[in-house]
Formats: C-alpha cells, sequence, structure tokens
C-alpha cells in the first residue's frame, strides 16, 4: 500500500477515512514539533540534509533520497503489510488469529510495553542533541540526523498506537512521552540507559552499536505480538533501525581502523598525542556500553516477562522458528547468576528467564561486530583483542546488581570495584580526552583525525558529496 503524501501526517493506516483519530493526531503534532524545536538536534533547523525518506512500506520504495529541512521532515505512520489470517504464534492464545483490537484484560500490560517502547525513542534524539556541533565530516552529520529523524517517527509509531487503541488514557501517555527528558532527575526517561549522557561521538558511535541493538531485539519480540498492529508497527520500524546499527558497527570499525594507522604510523600504542583514540580506551567505552545495553533486557528471571508471554503481547526472538511447544509452561533456559556470592549455572523456568534468553540472543549478536573489528586490527597486524565483557560487569539491573563483578567474571569486592572500576571504565580525564578530540570538521570529503573515511558514501553518493548544507 504506497503511503498518501498529500495528506498532513503521512500515512498507509488510511487516516483520512478516520476523522477521530485523524484530529486526535492533529492535535498531538504542535507539541510533537515544539519537542523537536526545543530537544531535536541543535542548530539544525534551517539546514538542508541529504535523508531517506520513507515513501512507501514494500521492499523497493520504501527510501526515497533528497534535500530535506528537519523541521519539514514527513514524519508519518507506517505499518508493515498485514498478514492475511496471521495467527499468534505463542502463549495460551497460540493458533488464534492475531488482534486487530485490544484484549480488555491486556490493556495496561499491553500500554506500558507500548509506552516503554516509545519512551525510548525520543530519549535518544534527546541525547544525541549536541552531537551535531562537534561532527567529525558531513557524512557522519548527515547520518546522525537520519538517525534522529528516523527515532522520532519511532515515537509517532508508538503515539499512533495510543492514539488509535488506548482512548483518553493514551492520549496522556502520548503527552507524557512529550514531558519526560533524557536525563532530568524530577522527570526522566523510563530506562536507565536512557538517561545517560552521549557526550560525544565515540559514545555515540558505540550507542548505536550497543544500544540500538537491543532495540532490533525488543522490537523483533514485539514483532510478534498477537495484537496485529503493534506487530506490524514493529516489523517496519526494523527496517530502520538496521540503518543505526550500520552507523554504529561501520563507525566503531572506522575509529579501530584510523587507531591502527596511527599504531603503525608512530609504532605506539599510545595514539593518544597524535590524535588518535587508542584500543585499551576503546575497549574502556566498550565495557561501559555493552554493560548498560545488558541491562536493557530486566532482570533474569521476571513475572513480567512471563506475562507478557503468556498473554501473547510479547514473543521471542524468531519466535517460529523455535521448536519447542511456544508456550514454555514445562521448559528449562540455563541461567548463570549470582547466588548466595557464587556465579551458578541453573537450569530455571524457561518462561521466567525469557529477559535471559533475548539478552542472550543479543550478546551473541554482539560478539559478532567485535569480531570483525578484531579484523581489522589482526589485518593491521596488530596484536590486540577487543572483547565483551562478561555479563555480570557493572551491572545496575537483576541479580548481578547485588555484586561487583571484574570484565573478566570474577567476583570481586566493593573496595576492589571502588580501586579498579578506572582500568575497566573511561575516567573522566578519558572522558575530557575523547571530548578535546571532538571538533567540527565540515570540508566536503574532509574527516576527523580520530576516525578513518568510510568504505563508501550513502545511496551512492561520492564521500566528497555536500550531504548537509549549511
Ligand atoms: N532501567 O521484571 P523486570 C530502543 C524495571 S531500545 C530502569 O525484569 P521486565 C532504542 C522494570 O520496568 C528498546 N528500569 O522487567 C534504542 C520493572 O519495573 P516495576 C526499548 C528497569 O518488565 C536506541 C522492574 O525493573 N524497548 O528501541 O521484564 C535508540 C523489574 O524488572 C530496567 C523495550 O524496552 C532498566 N534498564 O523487562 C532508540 C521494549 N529494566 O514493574 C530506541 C518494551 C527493568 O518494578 N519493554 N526495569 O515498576 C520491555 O519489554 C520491558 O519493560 C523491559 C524490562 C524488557 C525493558
Ligand atoms: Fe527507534
Ligand atoms: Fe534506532
Amino acid at each position: 500500500m504506497p503511503i498518501d503524501y498529500s495528506e498532513a501526517i503521512p500515512n498507509n493506516v488510511n487516516l483520512a477515512g478516520d476523522r477521530r483519530l485523524q484530529r486526535a493526531l492533529e492535535q498531538w503534532r504542535p507539541g510533537f514539533l515544539e519537542w523537536w524545536r526545543e530537544m531535536g538536534p541543535m542548530n539544525s533547523q534551517h539546514r538542508e540534509v541529504y535523508l531517506r525518506t520513507a515513501t512507501s512500506v514494500d521492499a523497493q520504495g520504501w527510501a526515497t533520497f533528497g534535500y530535506v529541512k528537519m523541521p519539514e521532515y514527513r514524519w508519518g505512520i507506517f505499518l508493515a503489510e498485514p498478514e492475511a489470517d496471521r495467527k499468534i504464534a505463542f502463549g495460551a492464545h497460540r493458533g488464534d488469529l492475531a488482534w486487530n483490537e485490544v484484549p480488555g484484560e491486556y490493556r495496561g500490560a499491553l500500554r506500558r510495553l507500548v509506552v516503554t517502547q516509545g519512551d525510548t525513542e525520543p530519549a535518544s534524539v534527546e541525547q544525541q542533541r549536541h552531537l551535531g556541533a562537534t561532527c567529525p565530516s558531513l557524512y557522519d552529520l548527515r547520518n546522525l540526523f537520519q538517525v534522529n529523524v528516523e527515532e522520532a517517527r519511532h515515537l509517532w509509531a508508538m503515539v499512533y498506537l495510543l492514539h488509535a487503541h488506548f482512548g483518553r488514557d493514551g492520549r496522556e501517555e502520548a503527552e507524557a512521552l512529550l514531558r519526560r527528558r533524557s536525563g532530568n532527575s524530577d522527570n526522566p526517561r523510563i530506562l536507565g540507559a536512557f538517561n545517560e549522557r552521549t557526550p560525544d561521538w565515540l559514545s555515540y558511535l558505540m550507542f548505536t552499536y550497543f544500544t540500538d541493538r537491543d532495540g532490533k531485539y525488543q522490537l523483533a519480540s514485539l514483532a510478534e505480538s498477537g495484537f496485529d498492529p503493534l506487530a506490524r508497527t514493529c516489523r517496519f520500524m526494523l527496517t530502520e533501525e538496521a540503518h543505526h546499527m550500520f552507523v554504529g558497527e561501520t563507525g566503531v570499525g572506522r575509529v579501530v581502523r584510523r587507531t591502527c594507522e596511527l599504531m603503525r604510523e608512530h609504532d605506539t600504542d599510545a595514539v593518544g598525542q597524535y590524535g588518535g583514540i587508542d584500543l585499551k580506551l576503546l575497549q574502556k567505552y566498550l565495557n561501559f556500553h555493552y554493560s548498560v545495553s545488558l541491562d536493557l533486557f530486566g532482570s533474569e528471571l521476571s513475572t513480567n516477562a512471563a506475562n507478557y508471554f503468556t498473554m501473547g503481547l510479547k514473543g521471542r526472538f524468531n519466535e517460529e522458528s523455535r521448536d519447542d511447544d511456544h508456550r514454555l509452561n514445562e521448559a528449562r533456559y540455563a541461567v548463570e547468576r549470582p547466588i548466595d556470592g557464587k556465579i551458578e549455572r541453573r537450569e530455571e523456568s524457561a518462561l521466567l528467564a525469557l529477559n535471559e534468553n533475548l539478552r542472550d540472543s543479543y550478546a551473541a549478536d554482539c560478539a559478532r561486530g567485535v569480531a570483525r573489528w578484531n579484523k581489522i586490527i589482526q589485518a593491521a597486524g596488530i596484536d590486540f583483542e577487543l572483547v565483551l565483557p562478561h555479563r555480570g560487569f557493572n551491572r545496575k539491573i537483576g541479580d548481578w546488581s547485588a555484586i561487583k563483578v571484574g570484565p573478566a567474571g570474577e567476583i570481586i569486592s566493593e573496595a576492589d570495584w571502588t580501586a579498579r572500576a578506572g582500568e575497566w571504565l573511561p575516567t573522566t580525564a578519558e572522558r575530557e580526552f575523547v571530548g578535546s578530540l571532538m571538533r567540527s570538521v565540515v570540508a566536503p570529503g574532509k574527516f576527523a583525525g580520530w576516525i578513518a573515511p568510510p568504505a563508501r558514501g550513502i545511496n551512492h553518493q561520492p564521500l566528497d558529496f555536500e550531504y548537509v548544507r549549511p
């Protein structure tokens, strides 16, 4: 179904046929635009950005490229094509037809999932709003803005569900999504990682690798939902998510490449003096972003997660390709966690362990990109390996939060942690150092000295293309 661009709010959900809903969204939109002006990318309102805009949801036509001023970006509501007679694949309602309306008894739980998902989207835009001032290139600036407009569209996607399916309390939640602020102590964003700062581009590249990847796994689980509008919304969002993770993987890879070049050129590990970021410091940033992203999966054993699954609201990653009964009443799953001061691996109820199951899939995916970064280091003939820290390292949520664990998985005392945390996580001085490298480079085709150019441009454009016009 093509997206109707003659509408004030482009959509493939036939808004024109639902005047009440259209009016509700048109009432929400000024508040959204005000939020974008106040909390969106700084000093970006008048710049023309070479952006991709979704123009239809089919495989060929969903991406059109052209210069757009961001406040004029066509944020819209796009659901993936419906699947005829789609059946719920898991939980107590397995085999039933998917729902087009919210089942009354699951309303609260479903609203909570939609609100939690929706809250992360504007949060990330807020976290990244200062970065434009220190972009390493026009290519990177354009990608930042692309990610920002798409995260804002993801907010629209969740707000559509709230307005269309949750009545008055849905409208109130949609308003509240515009009022919470990342890092604000009075009215913070809901999940931990989305209240952290993203003060520099290295943090941002790690964020898009590790934290947007949580988005991939959560969205894929919600894409299995028995509530079909949520499933279809998330399926379309996943197509955009791929680019965010591409920014992270290639971005960190380019930093690694540049560091290796400097190491070879100057025959030293300490490339900081030459304007690079040494591998040990990259490892510390990796440790930080991986551990705060692991927290986003919730507790190891969670009755919330079990209920969402049994209710048919949130499935597993690749639910349908799993070879089991998809109800999990009897199934067991091995979970590693600290019990009475010792790390133990025990078979637990698979239903209660769903957060851990998803975290395991996520961890394996994270490791694949790290292996690709290590190939760059190896190819440069350098003897160093980036590694994912142990899952218990630096955790704030779940059983691991009760103890201190080093990156290799050894339990340590509070005192040891305090003494050694600076070996594993970026220190204030190191963050300041990275901050000092962040200077805006905006000549077309030029790149900051701490990051290598990408292999190719966006949409077959050359690297010296003017991706953002002043
Ligand atoms: N921070 O039963 P538990 C994305 C709370 S990212 C703070 O284990 P549950 C994106 C929890 O709410 C994807 N609080 O939790 C990426 C609960 O509170 P109550 C976002 C936390 O419910 C980049 C209590 O602790 N999508 O899209 O099983 C850029 C007990 O926890 C945290 C989703 O998250 C935390 N990290 O699992 C832009 C999907 N973790 O009940 C966008 C929707 C837990 O005691 N959300 N708590 O008040 C969910 O599925 C679940 O809410 C969670 C938590 C998986 C997050
Ligand atoms: Fe998103
Ligand atoms: Fe994203």
